[in-house]
């Protein structure tokens, strides 16, 4: 029985400055690079016999030379166990870099033709590095696994069931691939795990990135791990969770919070039902309806959480409630206010709602500059 992981889109050096602040970006592409090391001390407590890297190792083609350097040391100190790295859209070149001149033996590359590996008795793995060719036909007719082997076939790109004969270079027709012989196609390039049948003897699968980078990378991020056996034609996978911290995306709705603590509670609580935890990425939407005796200021939210997550994100997109039947029959200087805003007709309608809550305030002594904003972002 043969043990293999699969992992994809590590992206080391990533820049991430435009998602984090600069310490938080430092921060985090220390971990992505941890979390490698740490990848390859499982997989040889695991006992692996290899290791998929499916593309995007990198983040770009200007890899530091302090990552290069920890990357083939990792890899040299497991001599036992094989690398297959596929250079994908974003590293590609890399292996050029003259601080990757000394490359360990057990890291084993690909070209743009196909290139086949044996490892043990009866399991090939077989892989390309992306280009204009598979776009063409006689490309992946060049690919003809045994079908009395294992076949596991490394590729970087969109699998698509798209006829269109206009594909995008990063795209793969998954047709070409399927009547092959192919008994796990490893993937690399969606950063979400993904996985489905090829035909009637294979299946693909993507691991996703191994760890998020931002909020656009929510759900959960790790690698495959294949358990197979060639004699008896058997390969079963399972998916691990793996990454240093998760991205989450929380809508919550406001529309029962009647002060700004309700609505921290309330954020909270969806928090804590998501096990969305202080070391994590929490991206907030909040939804539903702004009661009117709220300002919509969600400044004071924002300061009272953002410290308790690694990265805390507040959007606020509720509406304002307005039940203008409640102010029919009220003969207080508000109802008066109210029934003239809505009777006035030089008011735009889309401004009404925000001259109502901005006049409420006021009666209310409230600042009346704190008018509420939709989509207002806070982070
Ligand atoms: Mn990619």
């Amino acid at each position: 029985m043969l043990k293999i992981i699969h992992c994809a889109d590590l992206h080391l050096d990533s820049g991430m400055e435009t998602r984090l602040s600069p310490d938080r970006a430092a921060l985090r592409r220390s971990e992505l690079l941890a979390s490698f090391l740490r990848l390859v001390e499982f997989a040889a407590a695991e006992k692996a016999a290899a290791v998929l890297l499916c593309g995007d190792l990198f983040d770009r083609e200007r890899v530091s030379p302090s990552t290069a350097a920890a990357f083939c040391a990792a890899i040299r100190r497991h001599p036992q166990i094989l690398f297959f790295c596929l250079e994908g859209n974003h590293d590609r070149g890399v292996f050029s870099l003259p601080w990757f001149e000394d490359l360990p033996d057990n890291l084993l590359l690909f070209e743009e033709d196909w290139t086949v590996y044996t490892l043990g008795k009866g399991l090939r793995i077989f892989g390309a590095l992306q280009s204009s060719r598979f776009a063409s036909g006689d490309f992946w007719d060049l690919l003809t696994p045994d079908p009395a082997d294992m076949n596991l076939v490394l590729l970087h790109g969109t699998l698509t069931t798209s006829a269109h004969p206009d594909l995008s270079r990063d795209e793969i027709p998954l047709s070409r691939l399927q009547d092959r012989n192919i008994d796990y196609l490893a993937m690399g390039h969606i950063h979400a795990p993904k996985s489905g049948v090829l035909d009637s003897r294979g299946s693909f699968c993507y691991p996703g990135c191994l760890e998020p980078r931002g909020f656009d990378e929510p759900g959960p991020h790790g690698f495959v791990v294949l358990l197979i056996d060639p004699d008896m034609h058997s390969l079963s996978r399972r998916f691990v969770p793996f990454a240093r911290r998760r991205a989450f995306r929380i809508r919550t709705d406001i529309s029962g919070c009647s002060s700004v603590p309700e609505i921290i509670d309330q954020i909270r609580r969806n928090l804590e039902r998501e096990n969305c935890g202080p070391e994590d990425m929490a991206d907030v939407i909040l939804t539903g309806s702004l009661q009117p005796q709220l300002t919509g200021d969600m400044a004071p939210v924002l300061s009272a959480l953002r410290h308790d997550y690694f990265l805390l994100r507040l959007t606020d997109r509720s509406k304002d409630a307005f039940d203008a039947g409640r102010y029919a029959d009220d003969r207080s200087l508000r109802g008066y206010f109210v029934r003239s805003v809505l009777r006035d007709s030089t008011i735009e309608d889309r401004d009404r709602q925000a001259v109502i809550r901005c006049g409420l305030l006021a009666l209310q002594g409230e600042s009346t500059d704190l008018i509420h904003e939709t989509d207002q972002l806070y982070d």
